[in-house]
């Protein structure tokens, strides 16, 4: 049964478990087209984290800021389609915490390898902040910090696994949320790495 992590915030353990090698070959197919890479933060550090995107936009960090952007500004082409099972499986996902209107414009993929990690942050720069955002988890483990809208509070741990999905809604919105450094480790489809994507809905709509 579906958890709650908190007020708008609910774990769906395993929920991608059956479609993970689809969903992987799916996103490798997408790595092809527009390849991981270190962004540059405009604070001038470069992330541990690798990232790549799909959809309609896709998020981009450089030293002039963070945006969503409709090109890859490593190729100059437009990201790559959706998966539309991650997309499909994502909608499901928001459909059982509430949200049957969920329509994604934007897939983030963050790869994590032994020791990268996400220090706490706000995701905010979405026009529409009335709809979720869906994780999908595979690969290594990972313990995922979980705060409140405001900095100070001290966050929850919550130990995430492969195949399990996220709905962030409502107050989990605007929640402080990061990832622990990734420890060292071998799964058996994905090696030694975590991939989580995150289905966003960027664009207000009418
Ligand atoms: C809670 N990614 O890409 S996914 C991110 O595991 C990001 O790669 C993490 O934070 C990762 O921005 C966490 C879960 C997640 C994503 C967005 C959220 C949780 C969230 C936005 C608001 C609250
Ligand atoms: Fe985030």
């Amino acid at each position: 049964a579906p958890a709650s992590l908190g007020p708008g915030a609910l774990l769906l353990r395993g929920f991608v478990l059956k479609e993970a090698p689809e969903l992987l070959q799916a996103v490798e197919a997408v790595l092809q087209q527009a390849p991981l890479r270190h962004m540059q933060t405009p604070g001038g550090y470069t992330m541990s984290v690798a990232t790549s995107s799909c959809g309609p936009l896709g998020w981009v960090s450089d030293p002039r800021g963070y945006r969503y952007a409709a090109h890859d500004p490593l190729s100059g082409q437009a990201w790559p389609d959706m998966p539309a099972v991650g997309l499909a499986l994502a909608q499901q996902a928001a459909a059982l915490a509430g949200y049957p209107q969920f329509a994604p414009d934007a897939c983030l993929i963050n790869q994590y390898q032994p020791g990268a990690k996400l220090s706490l942050h706000q995701d905010r720069d979405e026009q529409d902040l009335s709809a979720p955002i869906v994780s999908l988890s595979l690969g290594l483990p990972a313990v995922f910090l979980f705060g409140t809208p405001s900095r100070q509070d001290r966050p929850q741990r919550y130990r995430l696994v492969h195949g399990d999905v996220v709905v962030w809604g409502g107050p989990s919105r605007l929640a402080f949320h990061g990832v622990a450094p990734l420890a060292e480790g071998e799964h058996a489809l994905l090696g030694r790495r975590r991939i989580n994507l995150t289905f966003r809905q960027v664009k207000r709509r009418v």
